[in-house]
């Protein structure tokens, strides 16, 4: 008869699993003890944290649901901040933990935490299981629930003893859920209501988020858009949704956005929304956003309707069936001629005005990286100001294409996430881009890059400070530049050299028009190795993302300097 472990992973690869990330211990021991006979590839990460972001970011690269291993106690608080990760930007994650034997549960035991109840408020739904006969329906269960409807983590907590225990096994079992309950605002005539509001609409303005990439309802989308020609702008998680070519496209929305998207956002008085939580990043202050506009939400899940402001209509539902249906009902009518807003929105007069003088040299530098990417590359960005560099330079050609910690911002995603970026996508660069606070977070993990060779490109914005932090503290706290100096950082090539990992280093000189021609070569070389590579580059310490606008501020009261 099996057992329990061996149980578990025939579930797992019932549901598809082929890669797991993962860190071994006492209570999950039996567990691994199995995999080696499973089918199931597991990568050993150097921290519990460097799994999860790395079950992550494969999740996050190829829609697949991702797998992140621990053992009980220390092992599962480790996976905390990756699954409150996964909750926010909407990831389907499992993460198994052991937990120790169900005899012990509640005593205090040797490594015992309580999974479930740290874990209740941070998934979608998870389980404690204690008894062997539990674990095949958890698992069909918890792979249902991080798949389905808006996607999410789960846990399933199985006690040791139940890992080990053995008995008949006819199979993994499916998860039947309960009916749909009825749509409590969905409206089967939405698309009437949606038609008046667009004929009567002046300056209407459409906001992607992740939502419409997730539904995989991307070429819909876009197909609506170039129907309906007004101004569009993304969230950070909407990056790639629509080509940034595209005419009446502004890019990203928000405290980073563009001016223009920002200004349009502002002035809106139809406001679509697909597929986006209308966080205070996007929103600025809430009660001074988008003061003019009536909103239609498209979304999936309805906890995530009239957080900011209630809306005129919410049509809810996959994305992947609702916009259908809206392009059907649109193309019928004659839209009202939204040409004028159109110009004024895209106009030139919306431009950026940044000065950007001490960034320049990195802008400069993140330009010519990205420049050189071939089309299908997916850069994966850290949390800090080198994040919204790249978010605001990269124009990803396709919709997983940039990948970071945007809900969360969790510090030390990058690096870890990129492993598992590149174990889904081995054809592709994969274009890493850290600070040099958030890489010294999950730096460990260079250990992992090394062993599995994976030839992620590493890039480190290297400004010596907490640099986001600093930006506030400059612009808000009267340059009182309380710990957030880095300047005693290690030497990043050193690091990279004492993993085995080739590393450079650049600096605004290596950009100047002096130099240009040997840094070209150089980072052509760098995007092109076989192997994985590290490069830092020296940032002016007091260089600042522009434009911004200031926490709680309105929309357009973006600033432009310091
Ligand atoms: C785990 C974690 N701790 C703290 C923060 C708060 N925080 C946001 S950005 C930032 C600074 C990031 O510094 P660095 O990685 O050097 O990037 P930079 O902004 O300098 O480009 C900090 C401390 C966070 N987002 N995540
Ligand atoms: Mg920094």
């Amino acid at each position: 008869m099996p057992r329990g472990a061996e149980i578990a992973l025939q579930c797992l690869r019932a549901e598809g699993v082929e890669l797991a990330f993962g860190y071994p211990g006492g209570a999950i021991m039996p567990l691994y003890d199995g995999l080696r006979t499973s089918g199931i590839r597991h990568v050993l990460t150097r921290h519990e944290q460097g799994a999860v972001f790395a079950a992550e970011g494969h999740a996050r690269a190829t829609g697949k649901v991702g797998v992140a291993i621990a053992t009980s106690g220390p092992g599962a608080t480790n996976l905390v901040t990756g699954i409150a990760d996964a909750k926010m930007d909407s990831v389907p994650l499992v993460c198994i933990t052991g937990q120790v034997r169900s005899s012990l549960i509640g005593s205090d035991a040797f490594q015992e935490t309580d999974v479930f109840g740290m874990t209740l408020s941070l998934t979608k739904w998870n389980r404690l299981v204690r008894t062997i006969d539990e674990i095949p329906p958890a698992i069909a269960e918890a792979f249902h629930w991080a798949r389905s409807g808006r996607p999410g983590p789960v846990v399933v907590d199985i006690a040791t003893d139940a890992l080990k225990a053995s008995m008949e096994f006819a199979g993994p079992v499916k998860f039947h859920p309960h009916p749909k309950p009825a749509d409590v605002h969905g409206d089967s005539t939405f698309g009437e209501t949606l038609i008046a509001l667009l004929e009567t609409a002046k300056r209407p303005v459409a906001l992607v988020g992740a939502g419409a990439k997730l539904s995989g309802a991307i070429a819909d989308l876009r197909r609506l858009l170039d129907h309906l020609q007004i101004p569009t702008f993304a969230t950070v998680h909407g990056l790639g949704a629509v080509p940034s070519g595209t005419p009446y496209y502004l890019g990203m929305v928000g405290m980073h956005g563009t001016r223009a998207a920002n200004l349009a956002l502002d002035e809106t008085d139809l406001l679509l929304v697909f597929g986006a939580r209308l966080d205070d990043r996007v929103t600025g202050d809430p009660s001074r956003f988008a003061p003019h506009a009536r909103i239609v939400h498209f979304e999936i899940d309805p906890a995530q309707l009239d957080r900011v402001r209630s809306c005129e209509l919410a049509v809810i539902g996959d994305l992947a069936e609702t916009i259908p249906s809206f392009y059907s009902e649109v193309r019928r009518i004659s839209l009202p001629d939204w040409s004028a807003w159109r110009t004024i929105a895209c106009g030139e007069e919306r431009a950026e005005q940044d000065p950007r003088g001490l960034a320049a040299p990195a802008i400069r530098f993140l330009d010519e990286l990205f420049r050189r990417l071939p089309e299908e590359s997916v850069v994966v960005a850290d949390v800090g100001q080198h994040q919204m560099w790249a978010a605001q330079r990269y124009r990803a050609s396709s919709p997983r294409g940039f990948i970071t910690s945007g809900g969360l911002g969790a510090m030390g995603f990058a690096l870890p996430a990129a492993i598992g970026v590149q174990l889904g996508k081995p054809d592709a660069t994969v274009l890493c881009i850290s600070g040099d606070g958030g890489f010294q977070l999950n730096l460990q993990e260079l250990a992992t890059v090394r062993r599995l060779g994976t030839p992620i490109k590493i890039v480190i914005i290297d400004n010596k400070y907490l640099g986001m932090v600093r930006q506030w503290q400059q612009l808000f706290y009267g340059r009182n530049y309380a710990e957030t100096d880095m300047s005693d950082n290690p030497d990043f090539v050193e690091i990279a050299r004492a993993y085995r990992i080739n590393g450079r280093r650049l600096d605004a000189d290596a950009m100047g028009e002096a130099n240009f021609a040997v840094t070209s070569q150089a980072l052509d070389s760098f995007l092109t190795s076989p192997e994985p590579e590290l490069l830092t580059f020296e940032c002016h310490p007091e260089a600042n993302v522009f434009p911004m606008v200031p926490a709680g501020a309105r929309l357009s009261e973006m600033v432009f300097e310091d």
